[in-house]
């Protein structure tokens, strides 16, 4: 369809308003959320992943793409609240600290709301600290973590350390991941579970929290 390349175009070009207008047509046509993101909002965030690497895009047009990319996604987001049904259990999530990359982090905090979970999203850039303190206050049953710089994965293992100095780790469930997070390193840091993409991530956490009690 070419509303989905027009779109994934639009993110490409960081062009915020065609975004927007693409995205409400995508929605009066009937078109999934699933698939507005997929095919339109998510792969014009490959394409532009391939031209930075190519140093064909810079630091700035990123950003600029990213933003036209959350502009499309706040539209969205509504359409998969409607399927939710609460299922009382809490998540904190958030980008560890020294990262700011946002985009992936947020939609698995979306697709959790959307199965009810009921997600503190702690943004980016938290600190173990931040992430112990939030899971104490909120009695989470679980803690997600996103990295996508290899400078900041080992932020993940702090953060493990912390809530096992915290007397928390046997109350909380980890979940990691983030572009070049693997399993492999999810077991050798400790971490409960690992999925590579939004949707791998909820099975993982409803997986995982089929246990805890509500
Ligand atoms: Co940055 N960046 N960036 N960047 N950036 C990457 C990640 C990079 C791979 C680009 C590259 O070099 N090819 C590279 C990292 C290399 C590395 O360490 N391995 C990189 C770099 C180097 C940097 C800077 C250091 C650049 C610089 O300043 N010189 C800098 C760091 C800033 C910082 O964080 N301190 C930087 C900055 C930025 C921007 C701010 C400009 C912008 C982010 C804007 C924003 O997020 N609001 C940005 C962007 C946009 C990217 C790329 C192009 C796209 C990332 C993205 O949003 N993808 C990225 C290239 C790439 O990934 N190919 C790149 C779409 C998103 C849906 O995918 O986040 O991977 P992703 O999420 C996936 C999965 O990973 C998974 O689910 C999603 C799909 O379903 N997932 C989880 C994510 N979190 C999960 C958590 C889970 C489970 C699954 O459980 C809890």
């Amino acid at each position: 369809m070419f509303i989905f390349s027009d779109l994934s175009r639009a993110v490409i070009d960081g062009d915020t308003e065609q975004v927007k207008s693409l995205t409400q047509e995508a929605i009066e046509t009937g078109i999934s959320p699933q698939e507005i993101l997929d095919k339109g909002l998510l792969s014009g965030m490959d394409e532009v992943g391939k031209l930075f690497q190519a140093q064909e895009m810079f630091i700035p047009e990123l950003m600029i793409s990213a933003e036209a990319l959350n502009a499309g996604l706040d539209m969205i987001k509504p359409l998969f609240a409607e399927e939710s049904k609460s299922n009382k259990k809490k998540v904190v999530i958030g980008t560890v600290q020294g990262d700011v990359h946002d985009i992936g982090k947020s939609l698995v905090s979306l697709m959790l709301g959307s199965k009810g979970f009921q997600v503190n999203d702690l943004g980016i850039d938290v600190s173990p600290a931040d992430f112990v303190s939030a899971a104490k206050a909120s009695g989470a049953q679980c803690v997600a973590m996103s990295a996508m710089l290899t400078t900041t994965m080992p932020v993940m293992k702090k953060t493990i350390d912390a809530l096992l100095e915290n007397g928390l780790r046997d109350k909380v469930a980890v979940i990691v991941g983030g572009a070049p997070v693997t399993r492999e390193f999810a077991e050798r840091i400790g971490a409960d579970g690992y999925a590579p993409d939004y949707l791998t991530a909820v099975e993982t956490v409803e997986k995982l929290l089929s246990n805890f009690d509500e």
